[in-house]
């Protein structure tokens, strides 16, 4: 995080440095100052570099739009897998999630294994949002649930650590090659944005089982497909390339955008 946040202040100063330039500068002005080995040149090409990270970086403070109580749209539209049939899940949503646990591991320090109680027990945030699918389809609902920030925060992450990847319990996919189960990944300005919480409320009730029980992610400036219901398991790695098919998300693994940025 504070490398993250160093970038960022470095890049703001190039960037109003560059700024200033190209305002003051008349089109001659400017051809001079981007000559071969001018400091302005220097400016202007580390900051195309940077662009996509960037780009990201700013995009990583924005919150998105928050909606009032008023603007809730009901019924929240489930989609994709809305009763999952796995035994694990079977069992575990006739005990009513009681012996559901959440696993965090990977490249943590202290691997994690929470309960809802314990979930829930933590500083709880709710945020009322508007969920576009990639379909067009939108709607407005009210989530409840525990920044992941202060879940990556307890199982404390080991400095390779570069993106977040959700394990589900449901499979989304039958063919002859096999069953595969539902899995996404959110890169850390994501992860650690204030918006991104693992829900386990909607609407001012339990989620429900529609909806992703007992726990999906919210990524609120990303499409639907990128908030993963029936979390099992969250992993910690450096790279995508050993999820799924190589770009640890089932949808993108299918042709559709990792970073699915509304
Ligand atoms: N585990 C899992 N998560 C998922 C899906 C799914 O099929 N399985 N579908 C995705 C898609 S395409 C959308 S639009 C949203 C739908 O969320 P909702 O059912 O709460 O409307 O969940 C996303 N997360
Ligand atoms: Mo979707």
């Amino acid at each position: 995080m504070k490398a993250l946040i160093m970038n960022r202040r470095h890049f703001l100063t190039s960037a109003g440095v560059a700024g200033a330039g190209l305002v003051l500068s008349s089109c001659d002005a400017f051809d001079a100052a981007t000559e071969r080995g001018s400091r302005m040149r220097a400016i202007l090409e580390s900051a195309e570099k940077l662009t996509f990270r960037t780009q990201r970086l700013l995009v990583g403070d924005s919150l998105a739009q928050e909606f009032t109580e008023a603007d809730i749209r009901q019924p929240m539209r489930p989609n994709g897998v809305v009763r999952p049939q796995d035994p694990d899940y079977l069992q575990l949503q006739s005990s009513g999630f009681n012996s559901y646990r959440l696993i965090v591991d990977g490249l943590v320090k202290q691997p994690l294994s929470l309960s809802l109680d314990q979930l829930q027990a933590m500083t709880a945030r709710a945020q009322i949002t508007r969920h576009d699918c990639v379909e067009g389809w939108s709607c407005i609902a009210k989530w409840t649930g525990v920044p992941l920030a202060a879940v990556l925060d307890r199982a404390s992450l080991l400095p390779d650590a570069r993106f977040v990847v959700f394990h589900c319990f449901d499979t989304i996919e039958r063919s002859l090659a096999g069953e595969v189960k539902y899995y996404e990944s959110i890169d850390m300005i994501d992860a650690l944005h204030p918006q991104t919480i693992l829900a386990y409320g909607m609407n001012d009730a339990m989620l429900p089982v529609e909806n992703g029980a007992p726990l999906r992610v919210r990524v609120e400036r990303q499409l639907g497909y990128k908030m993963a219901k029936y979390i099992r398991r969250i992993e910690l790695v450096a790279s995508l390339e050993a999820i799924g098919d190589g770009r640890g998300s089932y949808w993108a693994d299918r042709g559709y955008e990792w970073y699915a940025g509304i």
